[in-house]
């Protein structure tokens, strides 16, 4: 009896890393573009360094739907680039014609978004990034979320993002200075990956019940997984890098006494990012 619980055990581990760890189908839509309502005068220069204040006479964004949005430029990486409008017009930052760019970023259920940043190069003169989606139906621009300068990386998306549904990104590119205005490319860099699960106690008895204590949930987007275990001396007890490594509560073929161990486990994502678990380990018998 014992012997046929510890096969349905394997084979059920098995069954479950091969059905769940494959790839994770995320899928970023072509940009759009919309040239919103044309200039503003702010009425006073803005210093550069509020430039961000700008945004203050902004258009707001147009809804999703809105039949004013067509294909970017290159709808891969935006290339948006145009004559000022504020040329023989307006002095630098005492107006300014904003244009947005969306996308729209699907996240499969049941994955954890690791990081996500967005990279711009060629920005002239600004951008703002807002995410909108079931938790921010209204957007909400990401913390940080302004670069003014000629490139940069806006980063912790990650904890605005919802998995599960599409996640519509915007970009508010302002000009505020002629003669240029143009943003050549942005890029949306998104590592998934699935959350593990560590149980903090296992009976390792041999009677068939929670023999064996392993790494669970290890599903879609895990790359590889370190696993190690130490006792309250410190001392290693147990290591893997095997999705399917399982620790029995020996060493070097010991029984070890009942007691608190520790655990540390490292789970690397496909395409780059990590992340890690600690935490302690009842062994009961
Ligand atoms: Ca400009
Ligand atoms: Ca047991």
């Amino acid at each position: 009896m014992r012997q046929f619980s510890f096969s349905v055990l394997v084979v059920v581990l098995i069954a479950l890393s091969l059905n769940l760890r494959t790839s994770i189908s995320q899928s970023i839509s072509p940009w759009q573009m919309h040239h919103g309502g044309g200039l503003k005068t702010f009425g006073v220069r803005i210093p550069t360094a509020l430039a961000i204040l700008e945004y203050n006479y902004a258009d707001n964004i147009p809804s999703q739907n809105d039949t004013g949005w067509i294909a970017a430029p290159d709808p891969d990486i935006i290339n948006f680039n145009v004559y000022s409008t504020l040329c023989e017009v307006a002095k630098c930052r005492k107006a300014g014609e904003f244009t947005f760019f969306q996308t729209f970023v699907n996240i499969p259920e049941n994955v954890e978004v690791k990081t996500c940043s967005i990279s711009f190069i060629g920005i002239d003169d600004g951008v703002r990034v807002t995410i909108f989606n079931s938790l921010y139906p209204d957007g909400v621009v990401v913390p940080g979320g302004y670069i003014f300068a000629a490139e940069g990386t806006i980063e912790y998306l990650e904890y605005l993002l919802v998995a599960g549904e599409l996640n519509r990104i915007v970009i508010t590119h302002v000009d505020d200075c002629c003669s240029g205005s143009f943003l050549n490319s942005a890029f949306i860099d998104l590592k998934l990956c699935t959350d593990i699960f560590v149980p903090n106690a296992f009976t390792p008895n041999g009677d068939g019940i929670n023999d064996l204590f392993f790494v669970q949930g290890i599903g879609n987007g895990v790359l590889s997984i370190h696993l190690s275990i130490y006792d309250r001396w410190g001392e290693k007890v147990f290591e893997t890098n095997d999705f399917n490594g399982v620790w029995n509560g020996t060493y070097n073929g010991k029984t070890l006494n009942p007691g608190v161990f520790v655990y540390y486990v490292k789970v690397y994502c496909e395409g780059g990012g990590s992340y890690e678990r600690m935490g302690d380990i009842t062994l009961i018998r």
